[in-house]
């Protein structure tokens, strides 16, 4: 398969008429048109602008992602024999790519500690069981995950029906995703989230993008990153793998871009894996030496410049050179671009966050914004491009094992309740916890806790450790076949569009959106709301001081949510007003922060070298142009040129050095896990790096993750290659190594 020559254009277009054919037009045009909000990334598309128009009104948006999350949730309800058919053993041979397209859930399912197979259940059954495991043991035995695509109400709710339980475990996919911009912001700047609105990125004379693909995962930034290059300002890409979509991509819903193609990067910049702290420390002391700084917003604004000013100077070339893996003449570059620019703002997405050293990646980006005053006023900021299309606003609702403080007064005066005070587990602790025995049941809120963990042996362990697990979800995922514990609960829930009441999502740009929900497509899933009131009445009985039944109106949830989650007043009103909102105290215009003392804080990160030994690559595992996280759609990476995922993308010179050839088959392994049947092929990617496709190469990544985030170090494992043994006669290639985990059935 060829690499294309620009990311987008004719083969997003072509794709939207085959998805189209497969579930009709009309259905399709209708779901598109939908006032919902975008079920794919944080961009937070959709809403009551319709779909297709972006917070800038912008119309039409269209994405190949949002098409393939609609026509999943469209496909055809899986009927009872289906699970009568297939054991458990037989769902473990499917790709994460066949059980997807199995069909939508639609029936609770269940399988005990001596099943083959799914049994339907019904839904008293079920949440009867549920109920009973709970009511069984003490509340730090269960811990509540939550991915990112419920609503806000779904998430309040889940995290209130927690606290009134009587534990913080509480958590959700961030720990596993942005958890370290969240720190590091809040560190450096008080507050967790983007500094700025999407006007200002609009506006932007430079956008520095660090660590991320939006190309694939985030398409409809690409508009906006061409239009800063149709206004004549720069955009630079820094990653150690060549993105096509971020050299050039063709924007389907504009012609001329998507005839000729738009040029994205002014300057594309490879560092290894892991070399973006000693990069940008590199780019500061450029603008340090040159003096372009900005005195009075560094007097008036900041604290710690003196110390932070040391150190960069401190830092050797040397050092700079070899932690990032480019020369200094680049680093200039980067650096004269940025001096140059009346205003920047600075995004960034795994590559920055999935590190031992996620938080010091983040604050360092903040530093070097804060040099030259970029944060704290119009058109300039950071901007953490998030991931679920709700992940931040399952924060907001305190899906969290801390809560804020005002969240939690106000949550106790409201209630005239104490909360539990001891203290919550992040999502790793949890996984950790269940491997011990300590907790002895989980229920989680959509999403694939299995197939997102680092090390698969071990999640598949942990999990199997509880009495029960309970995933409330829309369609199959490897968690269901991999991720099981003695027994195992599927609650068959509704998508955003399907949902009887309307719902909020909260974008990355802190704007909270409404989507209308819609008609029910099939018979049997219920809403993620009515279940977790039907399970927290059940489980608290007469002792709770909420009336469970009137909370599953969306409605009153809003009022409670408008009293209690501070920023997020408007929302009790929004169903008489119908007016979307923006986060109040987010964005920063003004060059005053919600620290302390008012202050940004300079941070003093240390610098990290390339790990490993010459033997070793630095891996990332990544996600492919046809996936969304645990999902995958196609087997195909088509901007990447990559027919299939079984494959490890590596630099040229280090398959010459490592005395392998192009599609020679190896086993990668690392120091928790391996897998064969890998075909090796050339990429342009830093050497002494490599790239995987996500989840199927979990099996490699170790579980230790960033002390101060939480978050494995997905980004950045230390494998050896070693060649596979082939049979003289030669064997079918396509057929080695296509299972997803190859993990002991
Ligand atoms: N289509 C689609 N859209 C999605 C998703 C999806 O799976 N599919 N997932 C959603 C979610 S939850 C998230 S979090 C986002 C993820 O969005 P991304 O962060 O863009 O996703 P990844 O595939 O993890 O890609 C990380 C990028 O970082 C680069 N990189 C890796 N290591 C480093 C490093 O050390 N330094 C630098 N500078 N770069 C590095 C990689 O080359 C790659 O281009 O996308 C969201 N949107
Ligand atoms: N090696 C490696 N591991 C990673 C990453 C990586 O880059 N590399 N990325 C990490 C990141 S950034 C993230 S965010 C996590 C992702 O972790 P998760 O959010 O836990 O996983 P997803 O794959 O997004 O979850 C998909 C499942 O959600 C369910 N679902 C879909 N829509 C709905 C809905 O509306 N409601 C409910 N209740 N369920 C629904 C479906 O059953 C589907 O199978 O993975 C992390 N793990
Ligand atoms: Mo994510």
């Amino acid at each position: 398969m060829k690499q294309m020559k620009s990311g987008g254009g004719w083969a997003a277009i072509r794709y939207t008429l085959r998805m189209a054919n497969r579930v009709g037009w009309w259905q399709l045009w209708k779901a598109m048109r939908s006032k919902n909000a975008c079920k794919t990334c944080a961009l937070g598309m959709g809403g009551q602008a319709g779909g297709m128009r972006n917070e800038a009104g912008h119309w039409p948006e269209v994405c190949k992602k949002s098409l393939q999350a609609m026509v999943a949730d469209m496909q055809k309800g899986l009927r009872p024999e289906f699970f009568q058919r297939y054991s458990i053993a037989e769902l473990r041979t499917l790709t994460p790519r066949e059980l997807e397209w199995c069909g939508r859930i639609t029936t609770p399912l269940y399988a005990g500690p001596e099943d083959t197979h799914y049994r339907v259940l019904d839904w008293e059954e079920a949440l009867e069981r549920v109920a009973r495991q709970l009511r069984g043991q003490a509340p730090d035995q269960n811990f509540f995950y939550a991915s990112g695509r419920s609503s806000n109400e779904a998430g309040f709710l889940l995290q209130l029906f927690a606290r009134l339980y009587g534990t913080n475990y509480v958590n959700n996919c961030s720990f596993y995703c942005h958890q370290a911009s969240g720190v590091g912001l809040g560190r450096s700047l008080g507050t967790g989230t983007a500094t700025v609105t999407l006007e200002d990125v609009e506006k932007t004379n430079l956008f520095v993008l660090i660590g991320g693909n939006p190309a694939s995962n985030h398409p409809r930034l690409m508009r906006t990153l061409m239009n800063i290059r149709r206004r004549g300002g720069h955009v630079i890409v820094i990653n150690p793998v060549k993105e096509i979509g971020l050299v050039n991509f063709r924007v389907p819903s504009d012609l001329r871009s998507l005839l000729f193609g738009s040029k994205i990067a002014s300057l594309y910049v490879q560092p290894h894996i892991g070399g973006d702290i000693a990069l940008l420390t590199g780019v500061a002391r450029i603008v340090l030496e040159q003096n372009a700084i900005d005195e009075r917003f560094l007097r008036e604004a900041t604290e710690g410049f003196e110390t932070y000013r040391t150190h960069v100077l401190g830092t050797s070339w040397e050092t700079i050179e070899r932690g990032s893996g480019v020369d200094r003449a680049t680093i200039a570059k980067i650096a004269d671009m940025y001096i140059r620019a009346p205003s920047t703002v600075f995004g960034w997405t795994m590559g920055i966050t999935h590190h031992k050293h996620g938080v010091a990646n983040v604050q360092t980006i903040i530093n070097l914004a804060l040099l030259r005053g970029m944060v704290g006023r119009p058109c300039a900021g950071l901007l953490p491009i998030r991931g679920h299309s709700n992940v931040q606003g399952i924060g907001s609702m305190g899906v969290t094992p801390v809560l804020k403080q005002k969240i939690l007064d106000n949550l106790e005066t409201y209630l005239h309740v104490k909360l539990p005070a001891r203290p919550g587990l992040d999502t790793m602790a949890c996984m950790k916890a269940a491997e011990r025995g300590e907790v002895r049941s989980a229920l989680c809120l959509g999403g694939n806790l299995f197939g997102s963990n680092p090390d698969a042996q071990f999640a598949t362990r942990a999990l199997s450790q509880l009495e029960l697990i309970v995933y409330l979800s829309t369609t199959l995922n490897t968690g269901h076949a991999w991720g099981r514990a003695r027994q195992t609960l599927i609650l068959p829930v509704r998508a955003r569009d399907e949902e009887p009441q309307a719902t909020t999502q909260e974008s990355m740009f802190n704007f909270v959106r409404l989507s209308d929900g819609g008609p029910s497509r099939y018979q049997g899933p219920r809403s993620e709301v009515e279940i977790i009131a039907a399970l927290a009445e059940r489980v608290l009985r007469d002792k709770s001081p909420v009336d469970w039944k009137t909370l599953t109106s969306h409605c009153h949830l809003r009022q409670m949510i408008g009293q209690i989650i501070p920023g997020y007043e408007k929302i009790a009103e929004l169903d008489r007003t119908r007016e979307e909102f923006h986060v109040a105290g987010r964005t920063f215009h003004t060059p005053r922060f919600a620290t302390p003392s008012g202050k940004a804080q300079f941070a003093i990160p240390a610098i990290p070298l390339p790990a490993g030994s010459e033997q070793q690559l630095r891996l990332m595992t990544v996600r492919s142009e046809g996936q969304f996280n645990t999902v995958v759609y196609e087997e195909e990476d088509i901007y990447r040129g990559q027919e299939r995922r079984n494959v490890i993308l590596m630099n040229h010179a280090d398959i010459q050095r490592l005395g392998l050839h192009v599609n020679q088959r190896v086993t990668v392994r690392s120091a928790v896990g391996s897998i064969s049947g890998i075909l090796v092929r050339a990429f342009d990617i830093r050497a002494g790096n490599a790239l995987m496709y996500y989840p199927e190469a979990n099996v490699l990544v170790p579980t230790t993750t960033d002390p101060d985030s939480k978050t494995p170090a997905f980004k950045c494992v230390l494998v050896t290659l070693t060649p596979d043994y082939v049979p003289a006669n030669g064997q079918d290639e396509a057929a080695a190594g296509r299972r997803p985990l190859q993990l002991a059935h």
